[in-house]
């Protein structure tokens, strides 16, 4: 690609530079987040970086992919975190130690050769895998790539939509803040203010060591994510009181709009996937297309024009706005109102997009907890603003999607691919080299 040579043209050397990012945090099995911060395997991670690699080393793409389903559970889950065992066990909290997967997970079928979490994050997989076969069909096919992968995703699938289905209308529950990859997003505080805090002085928070305090959750709420994510493991990581639906142990369930938007998405990619592999795939289809219904039916809020969390403890819809609410632009099957409501929100005062800001910001630009460097709470993502280039694109919202996508490439460039940004200025936040900014930076500029 000579493209990437030439170093007369900025978009050449933004092309360079990111690919210099994922050479860097390339292990030889897959690519780590961030050498200092994250320095393992995160889940939904690999998926966004496979996305970008595909466009550089397609069979690099395929093996990162591999080796997180590697880790996959004997019960379909795949693992938010696969360890990397030649790093000390201090660099980054909660250690394999904390998480006991081989010991505790046993039941649930945790792998005995490599150490993992117990909880999950978004389902990306499926989408990720079908855009890395599209990329290089050929080696694709030579490799049995999607053959020996669509099994596992089906089961993944299978695991979210039988075990998870905690509020017993058809959608997905997460029962961390770390499952569904926004960890301290506002719309958290209401159903984890429940959680009896485990003690400060319990655990070492190694984040602290990499990151600016204020641009990290709080202790009180690293205090909250080991209580819940302790007692999940105490509980052998059991879901439910068996097969089927019910609310489960968890103290914490929600029922959040992007995770749930994100496993349709790969559920239409699945289909895809079942269909290049001799199926038709229509049966997937279809179900993508109901748990769409079902998502608007639960979490669709008309008025707003905005989908919200539903806490499956209390029952009611937690009214914090956050891009999560806007994630499911991305569904090619939403009905035509609810799409066109969405990306006015989108615009509008409490996102600001095209008028106060360049990315979508995680959280209210108007909302109370509002913060423009803490995390989740307030800056923009770069992986939020992929889902939603694409989403506005998917919808007919060309120049929108095409400014999107400019702001995109210049901020993360101007940004050393920050993990994310002040929402107003662009100033980088969280640590610099990040993944999977530089992977959809990647993916954008093809
Ligand atoms: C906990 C790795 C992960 C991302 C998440 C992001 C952050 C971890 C942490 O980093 O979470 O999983 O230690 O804060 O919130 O989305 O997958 O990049």
């Amino acid at each position: 690609y000579p493209a990437v040579y030439d170093p007369a043209t900025p978009a050449g050397s933004l092309h360079l530079r990111a690919v210099e990012v994922l050479e860097g945090n390339w292990t030889g099995a897959s690519t780590v987040p961030s050498r200092g911060l994250y320095p393992h395997q995160w889940s939904w991670d690999s998926a966004f970086i496979a996305i970008g690699l595909r466009h550089v080393s397609p069979r690099r793409a395929q093996t990162e992919l591999e080796t997180l389903l590697d880790a996959q559970w004997d019960d379909g889950r795949i693992p938010h975190i696969v360890f990397n065992p030649s790093v000390p066990l201090d660099a980054y909290f909660p250690s394999p130690d904390f998480w006991r997967s081989s010991t505790a997970g046993r039941a649930a079928g945790a792998p005995r050769t490599v150490q993992t979490s117990g909880i999950v994050q978004p389902p990306v997989h499926a989408l990720a895998a079908w855009l890395v076969h599209c990329a290089d069909p050929g080696l694709s096919r030579a490799r049995g790539f999607l053959a020996r992968v669509y099994p596992r995703l089906a089961a993944w699938h299978r695991y979210l939509l039988h075990r998870r289905d905690l509020g017993g209308g058809g959608l997905v529950s997460v029962v961390h803040p770390w499952e569904q990859g926004m960890d301290n997003a506002p719309s958290w505080d209401a159903p984890l203010s429940r959680i009896t805090p485990a003690p400060a002085r319990s655990f070492r928070r190694a984040d602290l060591d990499h990151g600016a305090a204020e641009d990290r959750p709080t202790d009180l709420d690293y205090g909250r994510y080991v209580r819940l994510a302790t007692d999940y493991r105490d509980g052998g990581y059991r879901d439910g009181p068996g097969e089927g639906h019910g609310v489960g142990h968890s103290e914490f369930a929600v029922e959040d709009p992007s995770f749930n938007a994100l496993l349709i998405a790969s559920e239409h990619a699945l289909a895809r996937i079942a269909h290049e592999l001799g199926a038709t795939g229509t049966a997937r289809h279809a179900r993508a297309a109901r748990l769409t219904a079902t998502l608007v039916e639960r979490l669709w809020d008309p008025v707003e024009g905005l989908f919200f969390c539903r806490d499956v403890r209390g029952g009611e819809l937690i009214r914090e706005r956050g891009v999560s609410g806007l994630v499911p632009l991305l569904l090619p099957g939403l009905p035509r109102e609810v799409a066109a409501a969405l990306v006015r929100t989108l615009r509008g005062p409490h996102f600001g997009l095209g008028t106060a800001t360049r990315l979508a910001p995680s959280y209210d630009l108007l909302g109370e907890a509002f913060d423009p460097h803490r995390y989740w709470r307030g800056p923009a993502w770069f992986n939020t603003s992929w889902l939603l280039e694409r989403g506005l694109r998917v919808h007919g919202e060309r120049s929108r999607a095409d400014a999107l996508r400019e702001a995109v490439l210049e901020i993360a460039g101007t940004s050393e691919f920050a993990e994310y940004v002040d929402p107003y200025t662009g100033e980088a936040c969280g640590t610099t080299g990040f993944s999977w900014t530089a992977a959809l930076t990647l993916d954008l500029l093809h």
